[in-house]
This record gives structure tokens, C-alpha cells and sequence, in this order.
């Protein structure tokens, strides 16, 4: 096989179609879902093409392993790669940039003739964006041992199917600890790189973040015969929850979001009984976060006790700060870079507030760097996420010059 622009090119035009809403041109990529598992298939069809040896574990990770002649199979394999799944209506780029890159860059590397002394592979980690069961990063923690199977498999989706119903194949074990480093290429998801001028970034960390759920209980009645003073309606509690958030955050410099919500019975002329929102929250430091959230809860009880509802708080799949791997990530840019001062790129460290496979990897002690791509506009989960097509190759080849070095 060929490889190079032409290559990605092809690669990227034969996904766009996958899962693509003809109504918002966003992706509906969920774990599980048809389009999920036609791009399952397309991943085994770009390791069969390669010869790589496809490996899948119970949980659905993904992995094509290149295991060339002068590779030692004793030494820890490099791994890359990224997620297929995506947000509802969310962008072609985030988790599948990372995976076409990569078997491009094994492409590049191959075309080059670079003779790799340690095991090569390929990820597509499941369930990255949470969208389906509501923890974020779940195939990736599960293969690091991050998460127990037994704590996550009575998880159900909007639906009601259970986690554990769906996947009866039985837990996924841990099976990272035999990796020796994580690289991951990105999207970028804000607008960083395009103030820096520069169409290649490399991460230094990501925000503690995490998701937070807010039971709201109140009393259903008639929206016409129940006097306004006579109701306990949750969505008030809701309406002022939400304000709360977005002004705490703005007052401490964070980022706190309310982007989901579940109304019962969810009927025009009836006062809710229920409301059911989640809240996402980050901040650049573990103190911070738990100190908004903390405000946010206290006024949301604050206003329940006005509204005469109830609050319940539960914590969903809360992430601490991941600092990458310093002397990974300074070794990055300087395979990225160049060598020679003369010719060397700038290569901007960034930190991020997005969430992915390579913290969760960091943190289980597995040495990890990314890589990111120029976003001009910042825009990502929405369908407007965008990277040139330039930027793109130029990922490509940034990834294959850093997989070059590391590979010695
Ligand atoms: O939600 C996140 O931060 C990520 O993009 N998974
Ligand atoms: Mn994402
Ligand atoms: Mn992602």
C-alpha cells in the first residue's frame, strides 16, 4: 500500500459518511451502535491490509499490532492511536484523526525503510467520549485496570439497556501493562495552536474535570389549576442551578456546563416532577474544582429549600490532573522539531481542558505525550469541528518522525 497525502485523503473520505446526521452533518458515532461497529470493521480492514495482527479485548478496544523482523519482541511496544466513538452530534475529527494518522504513519514509516527495534501498535480505545454510559474514557480505564468491570457493569444507557446485558463476553482484564508509551495525535479543541501560528502542538496536561448528577425531586401537578404558590417544581431549582454554575465558573476562571437534562414527564401543561442534569465541570487545579462545585451545590440546595424540592448529588467519573510525561513530551517536540537549530519548528506545550485515553494511560503510570492539530475555528463535540487538510498531513508526519525515534 501506498501511503502519504493520497492516502489520508482516502482514508478520511471513505469514514465521512459514517454515522454522519444528513440533518446537522454532526456524527452519531455511540459505542455499540451500527455506525460504531462499521468503523470496528473499517479498523480490521486497515490492519488486514498492513498485515498487522488485530487484537480485541472483551470490552471492544481495539489493537493492530506491527511486530516487524528487527523489532525485539521482549522490549515494550510503542502504542498510538485514539477512539472512534463520538459525542451525539459531535465533529469527524476527535478520536478518528488519531487513528487514520496512525496507520498512515506506519505507512510513512514503512516507505522510509525505518527498521523499528521494539513492537509497534495501534489503538482504538471504546467508549472515549462517555456518551453512551456516562464514563468517560471507559474502554481505556478498564484496559489499564482504572476501573473495576464489577463497578461499571450495571451502567445503562438512556435507554435502560445495561452495560453488563450488552457485553456478556465477561470483563475486560487489564492488559496495558506491557505497553512502554502512549502516543496520542488530537485535534486540538480550542483555538491555542491558531494563536500560536503553528499547525503542530504537543500537550503538557489536562484539567482535573469530571461529571456530576443532579436528581432534582419535586411535585407533578396541573399547569393551569395549581396556584404558582402551591408548587414544588424542580425546574425552578434547575433554571437557578444552571445560572449558579455558569457564574461561578466565570468568577473563578474555570469551566462548569450544564449540556444534559432529563425532564419527567416532560409534558407542556404539567408542572415537573423530576428533573435529572449533569454537570460538567473543570478547573486547572483539583482544589478549584472541587471548591466550584461545592458553590454550585450549596446554592442549588439553597434554592431547593425555596423551591421545596429535593437535590441529590452523585459523582460521575471524576478525572484528576494528568501532567504528561516531561522528558516524553520534550522529546516529542524535539523529533517533531528537528534537530538542527537552524531548521528546528516551534512546537507550542499546551495544556488542555479535554479529556482523553492518553491521561488516563499517564496515570496509571504508563509514560504518554500527544500530539495536537491546528483547529482554525476551536469548535469540537459539534459538527462544525474542522483541521485542514494540510494540518492534517502535517500530524501524519509528525506522528511517523515521533514513532521513528521512539521505535529505536
Ligand atoms: O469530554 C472530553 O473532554 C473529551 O473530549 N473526551
Ligand atoms: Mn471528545
Ligand atoms: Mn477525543
Amino acid at each position: 500500500m501506498s501511503s502519504g497525502g493520497p492516502d489520508f485523503e482516502r482514508m478520511w473520505a471513505e469514514l465521512a459518511p459514517v454515522g454522519r446526521s444528513a440533518r446537522s452533518g454532526g456524527y452519531f458515532r455511540q459505542p455499540w451502535t451500527a455506525a460504531e461497529t462499521e468503523l470496528r470493521g473499517w479498523f480490521a480492514e486497515q490492519a488486514r491490509d498492513r498485515g498487522l495482527v488485530l487484537d480485541e479485548d472483551p470490552f471492544g478496544n481495539l489493537v493492530a499490532w506491527w511486530r516487524p523482523a528487527d523489532a525485539d519482541p521482549a522490549r515494550p511496544a510503542v502504542l498510538t492511536g485514539s477512539h472512534l466513538d463520538s459525542v451525539l452530534d459531535g465533529g469527524a475529527y476527535d478520536g478518528p484523526l488519531g487513528v487514520a494518522s496512525a496507520f498512515c504513519a506506519v505507512d510513512l514509516l514503512r516507505e522510509r525503510g525505518i527498521r523499528a527495534r521494539r513492537p509497534l501498535a495501534i489503538a482504538a480505545f471504546a467508549e472515549e467520549e462517555g456518551s453512551r454510559f456516562g464514563r468517560a474514557c471507559l474502554g481505556s480505564r478498564l484496559a489499564a485496570g482504572a476501573a473495576a468491570w464489577t463497578d461499571v457493569r450495571d451502567l445503562t444507557d438512556r435507554d435502560g439497556v445495561r452495560l453488563g446485558d450488552l457485553l456478556p463476553g465477561g470483563p475486560a482484564e487489564p492488559w496495558l501493562a506491557g505497553i512502554g508509551c502512549y502516543l496520542e495525535l488530537h485535534v486540538e479543541q480550542g483555538r491555542a495552536l491558531v494563536d500560536h501560528d503553528a499547525p503542530i502542538g504537543v500537550a503538557a496536561g489536562i484539567w482535573p474535570h469530571g461529571r456530576w448528577r443532579f436528581d432534582l425531586q419535586g411535585r407533578a401537578d396541573h399547569a393551569g389549576t395549581t396556584r404558582m404558590e402551591d408548587r414544588a417544581d424542580p425546574m425552578l431549582t434547575y433554571a437557578m442551578t444552571a445560572l449558579a454554575a455558569n457564574k461561578q465558573a466565570r468568577l473563578a476562571g474555570q469551566r462548569a456546563t450544564f449540556g444534559r437534562v432529563e425532564v419527567a414527564p416532560n409534558g407542556t401543561n404539567a408542572v415537573p416532577g423530576r428533573v435529572r442534569a449533569w454537570l460538567d465541570a473543570r478547573a486547572d487545579s483539583a482544589d478549584e474544582l472541587a471548591a466550584m462545585v461545592a458553590a454550585i451545590e450549596t446554592q442549588a440546595r439553597a434554592r431547593a429549600d425555596r423551591d421545596g424540592t429535593r437535590v441529590e448529588v452523585t459523582a460521575e467519573s471524576v478525572s484528576d490532573a494528568v501532567a504528561f510525561d516531561e522528558p516524553l513530551a520534550r522529546r516529542v517536540v524535539g523529533l517533531v522539531a528537528g534537530e538542527d537549530p537552524g531548521t528546528a519548528r516551534r512546537i507550542p506545550v499546551l495544556p488542555t481542558q479535554a479529556g482523553h485515553d492518553a491521561g488516563i494511560l499517564q496515570a496509571a503510570g504508563i509514560p504518554s505525550a500527544m500530539l495536537f492539530v491546528r483547529n482554525p475555528t476551536g469548535v469540537s463535540h459539534a459538527p462544525e469541528e474542522f483541521a485542514p487538510m494540510a494540518d492534517c498531513l502535517a500530524g501524519v508526519e509528525a506522528l511517523a518522525d515521533t514513532l521513528a525515534g521512539l521505535l529505536q
